[in-house]
């Protein structure tokens, strides 16, 4: 297992909990700025989103998001792997970076505030539409974590973020507003 950091970054949580528990973990700097690891590797190519946390874990697998890396540590600790931790990742992607990101221009109107916030956002939803490739965020089946994408992209046209380039998402959000069940939420909610 190796999880990549940057010193008093978030990352600092697992970091603790990998010392606490005497967890087997080998440690790689990263240079937040540069976007390079410590051997000068792009970070990118570690991991595509670009930020710490990063852990690979023993099976070669990328695991992001502190909610997710923080509940494997914990589950682990505990001898009670199993958990599903994509499905975790997608939440606290959602969440920390879809959900905060847009939700934030509910507050912040002053253009060159909305400006960078819409830039982040953009780059987010491009990691988003780089991975959607199926029919649902996740396997074959719709979830919770479509329910919550839905959600939030919803609120797009709201605040005028354009989803036409990214092809994935367009089809995708097609696909769910079509859903019956996204269908009756928005009429019992007057937005249809
Ligand atoms: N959604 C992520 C956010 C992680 C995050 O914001 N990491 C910061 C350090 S505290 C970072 O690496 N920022 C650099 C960047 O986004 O390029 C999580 O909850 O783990």
């Amino acid at each position: 297992m190796k999880l990549y950091y940057s010193p008093g970054a978030c990352s600092m949580a697992a970091h603790i909990l990998v010392n606490e528990w005497n967890i087997p973990c080998e440690f790689e700097k990263v240079d937040l700025k540069a976007h390079k690891t410590q051997d000068g590797t792009d970070f990118y190519r570690v991991n595509p989103k670009g930020y710490v946390p990063a852990m690979i874990l023993d099976d070669g697998q990328l695991l992001t998001e502190n909610i997710a890396i923080l509940s494997y540590l914990n589950d682990r600790r505990n001898g009670v792997q199993g958990a599903n931790y994509q499905f975790l990742e997608w939440l606290a992607f959602i969440s920390t970076e879809l959900h905060k990101g847009i939700g934030s221009l509910f507050t912040f109107t002053e253009p060159a505030v909305v400006g960078m916030i819409k830039d982040k956002v953009a780059k987010r939803l491009k990691i988003v539409d780089e991975k959607l490739v199926g029919e649902y965020l996740l396997q074959d089946e719709f979830s919770a974590a479509d329910a919550y994408l839905v959600t939030i992209l919803s609120w797009c046209r709201k605040f005028q973020i354009d989803l036409k380039p990214y092809s994935n998402i367009s089809r995708y959000l097609e696909r769910m507003n079509n859903r019956p069940s996204v269908q009756k939420t928005m009429k019992e909610e007057g937005l249809l």
